[in-house]
């Protein structure tokens, strides 16, 4: 069995780095908007999780979840039945594995499988406890902005001082609340939640206003690939740019964000990400 040290987890992923860190995605779920369900079954996840590795992903994200608008939520046994073979089979393989959960119960699981991180989406507001799993663990918590489940986050997408100074004060109060269940804050991250109860303006407006966040002072995870309001910016109203033809315009964020210096990227394109982060890592360095 492979033993783990959490200090050096989370001492690689927070050292000083001259590029973001690489999230791949990998959901195992049936229903997933971005991945259709290829990575439903375990053979084919863990393949695409070693293959996402090899591409030059730091951490492979997996999540047994659809959080996509209007998703019903598995029960809980089916998410740990999606979640842990693979967790278990691809950490035990060497790869970083994070777990995109909003359940303590899944979290504590799948750290126990060899998740050195714990991505919710919910920061702890779906379920406390995911908390004392992070606190217990040691392992890395990636706190999302969020305000409702799926089925009904698309009415909760207002905000009446303004989606940034919105955003910003409700993570504040995450990162107080984290801290108060005893994690140690220098394990945490933050994300503006793209997507997650917000139009596609408010995406926009949180992009060109991350200082914003990262004012909480913790570094920034952003998940922007193949979201809906790249579809819609490079599409009509009526025809959105289909999901597998956005990457061309994520690449250009994955540029502009590595060069503002955020911490991680969550993408499903790992190779594509990679590559460009190759290129803008060689015009930097002199010649
Ligand atoms: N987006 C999705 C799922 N998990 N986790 C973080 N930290 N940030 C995100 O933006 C995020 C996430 C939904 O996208 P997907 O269906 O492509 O996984």
């Amino acid at each position: 069995m492979a033993s783990w040290c959490w200090r050096c987890a989370v001492t690689d992923l927070f050292a000083l780095g001259e590029r973001p860190r690489v999230m791949g995605v990998l959901n195992v779920t049936p229903d997933s908007f971005s991945d259709g369900g290829r990575y439903a079954a375990v053979g084919p996840a863990v393949q695409h999780g070693l293959e996402m590795t090899a591409a030059g992903a730091d951490l492979v994200d997996v999540g047994g979840e659809s959080t996509r608008p209007g998703a019903t939520r598995p029960l809980v046994d089916e998410e740990l039945h999606r979640v842990l073979p693979v967790v278990r089979e691809l950490s035990g393989q060497g790869v970083t594995v994070s777990v995109d959960t909003m359940r303590a119960e899944v979290a504590e699981a799948a750290v126990a499988a060899g998740a050195q991180v714990v991505n919710d989406v919910s920061g702890g507001l779906a379920d406390p406890r995911i908390l004392d799993v992070v606190r217990d663990s040691g392992a890395v918590y990636v706190a999302m902005h969020w305000r409702a489940h799926s089925d009904r986050m698309t009415r909760h997408a207002d905000y009446p001082e303004g989606v940034v100074a919105g955003v910003r004060a409700e993570l504040g109060e995450r990162l107080e609340a984290i801290a108060a269940a005893g994690v140690d804050l220098d394990r945490v991250v933050l994300d503006p939640g793209l997507g997650f109860a917000k139009t596609q303006q408010h995406n926009w407006e949180l992009l060109q206003h991350l200082d914003e966040i990262e004012q909480l002072g913790r570094p920034v995870l952003v998940g922007a690939s193949r979201k809906s309001f790249l579809g819609g910016l490079l599409g009509t109203d009526d025809a959105p740019r289909p999901v597998d033809q956005r990457e061309a315009g994520h690449l250009a964020l994955v540029v502009l964000l590595a060069q503002y210096g955020v911490w991680g990227l969550r993408v499903h394109d790992v190779r594509a990400t990679t590559d460009a982060l190759a290129v803008l890592d060689r015009v930097a360095r002199p010649s």
